[in-house]
């Protein structure tokens, strides 16, 4: 017994013909023109590599900081838009990336939406972000979490810009028919709970006496850069580095185990050095954020991104990614591996290291 490819090319015929022409008014079609293209033996993505340097983005952002408020604009975004995929606000087919900014003295208005988001603060701080009530201040490196339904306001008392990337669901909820929005008649929502309230409460190794079980999103909602960098030091000293990956985490939610929120993985790796990755393919499309150091991506057979702190990227599904490292490097990164996992979809091919 042995595999081969489904379903080859028919033959087209004037009988054929005429009856596909026919059945179209019934809104009728032929399987087997298409079924190769549906069914196919590996993914065939429209989701090209690609790459964006900071310093492009930020001047672009900079200067659409004179053209419109955050207000305005209710959230001052420039949508990270991949080459394969222009005018429908994707960075992979199924996820959205955006770098938003928030000026001094600046507040994106509250309001909430059934699409998840996740922010990792590129440059600035001192500014907040307010989810249910609390807020919390958003420095360099921070993963912050948006869970889904939650009012949220963004505001920069700080003295200078902040830029963040924005990962969300967007294209998951609209291929679902599930989005829902509104806004909140006041800019700011009302504050409730003190900074810290719910990292105290959740993210202390503790839990409020009579908490029963978790939700599908974290109810921390600030994994701070400092504390996650101190725990990739001390793994660097224990020497647990993966050949695919070098030193690499995921965000989790404390109460499950399980990933940080329910459609979006969040992930942080430590390269030291020095270190090349062997090659690795998944089927999560990954969209990567340098933090710290300098290196050189390789996606494909031929796509080469060269990085330093800030420069962001993105892998395709099953498209081969090694990393070098010429800078001791943090990557962050984000994909839709949370579904694929609840689908039993999730394959990765690590090239049998
Ligand atoms: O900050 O709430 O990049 O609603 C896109 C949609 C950010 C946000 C985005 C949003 C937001």
């Amino acid at each position: 017994m042995q595999a081969i490819p489904i379903a080859q090319s028919t033959v087209d015929t004037p009988e054929r013909q005429a009856f596909y022409d026919r059945i179209s008014r019934q809104n009728l079609t032929p399987l087997w023109l298409s079924l190769a293209d549906l069914v196919t033996p590996e993914p065939r993505s429209q989701c090209q590599p690609a790459s964006w340097h900071f310093s492009d983005i930020r001047s672009a952002m900079l200067e659409a900081g004179t053209l419109i408020t955050a207000k305005e604009a209710e959230r001052r975004v420039l949508v990270l838009e991949n080459p394969g995929l222009r005018g429908q606000s994707k960075i992979t087919t199924d996820l959205y990336a955006g770098v938003q900014l928030v000026l001094p003295g600046e507040v994106a208005p509250a309001h909430r939406h059934t699409q998840s988001a996740l922010r990792f603060v590129l440059e600035g701080a001192g500014a907040y972000t307010a989810v249910n009530g609390e807020r919390t201040i958003m420095n360099e490196g921070d993963f912050i979490i948006t869970p889904p339904w939650a009012w949220h306001d963004h505001g920069n008392p700080s003295d200078k810009p902040i830029f963040w990337l924005d990962g969300l669901d967007i294209p998951v909820v609209q291929f679902l028919d599930a989005s829902f929005a509104e806004h909140l008649d006041q800019d700011e929502q009302p504050i409730f709970r003190p900074v810290g309230d719910s990292d105290a409460r959740y993210g202390a190794n503790l839990l409020p006496l009579d908490h029963k079980s978790g939700g599908a999103s974290s109810p921390v909602f600030n994994y701070p850069y400092a504390r996650t960098r101190d725990a990739l030091e001390r793994l660097r000293r224990a020497n647990a580095w993966d050949p695919c990956h070098g030193l690499k985490m995921r965000y989790t939610n404390p109460i499950t185990g399980n990933h940080a929120m329910a459609t979006m993985g969040t992930f942080v790796q430590l390269l030291p050095k020095g270190f090349s990755t062997s090659s690795y393919r998944s089927t999560d499309a990954t969209v990567f954020a340098a933090i710290e150091g300098c290196g050189r991506t390789h996606i494909g057979d031929d796509f080469i991104v060269d990085w330093k702190k800030r420069d962001l990227f993105v892998v395709p599904s099953w498209q081969k990614v090694r990393h070098e490292a010429v800078e001791d490097s943090v990557l962050f990164s984000f994909s839709d591996r949370p579904i694929q996992e609840a689908l039993h979809l999730f394959r990765e091919d690590r090239g049998n290291v």
